[in-house]
């Protein structure tokens, strides 16, 4: 059965969403707890961010050992536990496998400290002599995804004892997440039995961190064009979408052929709708992210376009489409889309529009109540794309604050500690509990939305229609089936399309459709 294919995914990010033990840093026995609010909520699936043991220099994408818990999220048997009252509570769960990198307190990094140029250890990570006299300069133009250049140079042990200055290692992201070697079968095998430990364990699945990393071009060329940004992708870019990376990915799917009901989602940055579609090969990924959506201004052209886009993209290789308005990496919708109740009314239209197209919808803690970025102080940011860009990005710590529970600062129900962010004052108005109470509220839309989405016959149809609609407005019906789905991005009201309404995302003005609006009709 291919559940994934029209699931609603919630994503937990594990360090923000429910604290057990009061050391204000979220944990798996939390998660357990609150599994009763996701039934109702009403969402599929679970993704949960690494919990893996980790030093933590990015928050557990820099894992130094995929195969075990770290002791600030829980343990195996806890994991154990949660797998199972997950399943008990009809929910999936799918979890994180970050295959780009390691921790450089991974024992494989540490190990090729050790060892000097040329061993085995170092093989298992691209170390290179530097360029220059002294060989101080770095053996290529690359550039670290949180800023600063993509390498860093380690002492190398001299055979008469003692270290010199020696030779620079790769990392596309911090330097604490050295990138791993895609051409050594070890890395190969050991991806393999990481990936048969939580099957074993019973996961439904995975999300594939950075799935268009992993290979490298051979030689490592200089880029061309190093001003990709932070955090962003460039089509000519060496570091990522080399060809060989779909190897990889045919292995883990031939893995995964072996656990019938599992699938993984890969976070592919490609924006090129071919190249994308190369990720979803029958042999490949299941489902990979199209991140078109959560990119788009609120523009109903603009929308559209991202729309048509990610279907396209899969439609010449029959995967179901992915769709996301949120996630750890970026500003939650409310702010993005202009913040305050302006941001807020957007925030819902869109989820309206996400969760009426067809293929798999994944919402990011928060999300469902609307939670705003967070300004936070200088002095308790802690991204590393913050020290690496020398303080000019602030990084992605404003959209990982927290979940508001319920009741008062400092912690909300989240933590009866001090939250590892600051939760601010204006969360007191967003606690799940005062949302629960509230028909009004962004979490009763979800709630509803996601009741529909499940049980009503007009979401079926795997491709949608697109209606005339008003200047700046957006229409289109789920093909072959009932559902339509207005948006209206413009200054004024317009009227409905036909049909009986089925939910709006805000007040409609003398029977019209008002602006940063979304209804379903059928
Ligand atoms: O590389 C990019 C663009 O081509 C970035 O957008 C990059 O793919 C993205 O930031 C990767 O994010 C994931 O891996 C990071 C981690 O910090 C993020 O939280 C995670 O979502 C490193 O593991």
């Amino acid at each position: 059965m291919q559940w994934w294919r029209d699931a609603t995914v919630y994503q937990v990010y594990v360090r923000s969403f429910s604290d057990s033990d009061g050391d204000g840093v979220g944990d798996l026995d939390g998660i357990r707890a609150r599994l009763g609010y996701l039934e109702l909520l009403g969402v599929d699936a679970i993704w949960l961010t690494p919990f893996f043991t980790s030093p933590m220099a990015d928050h557990g994408y820099d894992v130094a050992d995929p195969r075990d818990v770290d002791p600030v999220f829980g343990d195996l048997d806890r994991f154990d536990a949660l797998v199972a009252d997950a399943h008990e509570h009809g929910l999936r769960i799918t979890v994180d496998l970050v295959p780009n990198h390691t921790s450089s307190e991974h024992e494989w990094f540490r190990a090729a400290l050790d060892s000097g140029p040329g061993s085995p250890e170092r093989a298992r990570y691209h170390f290179r002599p530097g360029h220059g006299p002294d060989g101080n300069e770095p053996p290529n133009n690359w550039r670290s995804v949180f800023g600063g250049p993509a390498w860093t140079r380690v002492q190398d042990p001299h055979p008469s004892g003692g270290y010199v200055p020696g030779e620079w290692y790769l990392h596309l992201f911090a330097a604490e997440q050295p990138d791993l070697n895609w051409t050594n079968p070890e890395v190969w095998a050991d991806l393999e039995k990481t990936l048969r430990f939580w099957l074993d364990r019973g996961v439904d699945g995975f999300r594939i961190d950075v799935a268009h990393g992993m290979s490298k071009p051979d030689g490592l060329p200089d880029a061309v064009n190093t001003e990709g940004g932070l955090l962003d992708d460039a089509a000519d870019d060496p570091r990522f979408d080399d060809d060989a990376v779909h190897d990889v990915h045919r292995m883990i799917r031939a893995v995964l052929d072996h656990y019938p009901g599992r699938a993984a989602v890969g976070e592919v940055w490609v924006r090129d709708d071919e190249r994308f579609a190369r990720y979803l090969r029958p042999d490949e990924l299941h489902m990979g992210f199209n991140f078109r959506l959560l990119e788009a201004a609120f523009d109903a052209a603009v929308v559209r376009e991202a729309i048509e886009h990610s279907l396209a993209a899969v439609a010449g290789v029959k995967a179901a489409p992915t769709w996301a308005l949120a996630n750890h990496d970026k500003p939650r919708p409310v702010t993005r889309y202009g913040g305050g109740a302006l941001g807020t009314a957007r925030a819902r239209a869109m989820a309206l529009v996400m969760l009426a197209l067809p293929g798999s919808a994944y919402i990011y803690n928060g999300e469902e109540l609307g939670l705003p970025d967070v300004e936070l102080p200088d002095e308790v940011l802690q991204d590393p794309a913050w020290e690496r860009s020398g303080h000019t990005e602030r990084g992605r710590d404003a959209c990982r604050v927290p979940v508001p529970w319920e009741g008062g600062a400092p912690g909300y129900g989240f933590t009866t500690g001090a939250p590892w962010l600051p939760m601010p004052p204006e969360y007191g108005e967003l606690t799940v509990a005062e949302q629960l109470e509230d028909t009004d509220s962004t979490l009763s839309l979800f709630r509803t939305a996601l009741e529909l989405r499940r049980t009503h016959t007009g979401f079926d149809g795997a491709s949608v229609e697109w209606f005339g609609a008003p200047e700046g407005c957006l229409a289109f019906r789920r093909s072959g089936s009932t559902l339509v789905c207005a948006l209206n991005t413009s200054t004024s009201a317009v009227p409905l399309p036909p049909g009986d309404i089925l939910l709006t995302s805000g007040p409609l003005q003398d029977g019209l459709l008002p602006p940063d609006t979304a209804a379903w009709l059928a």
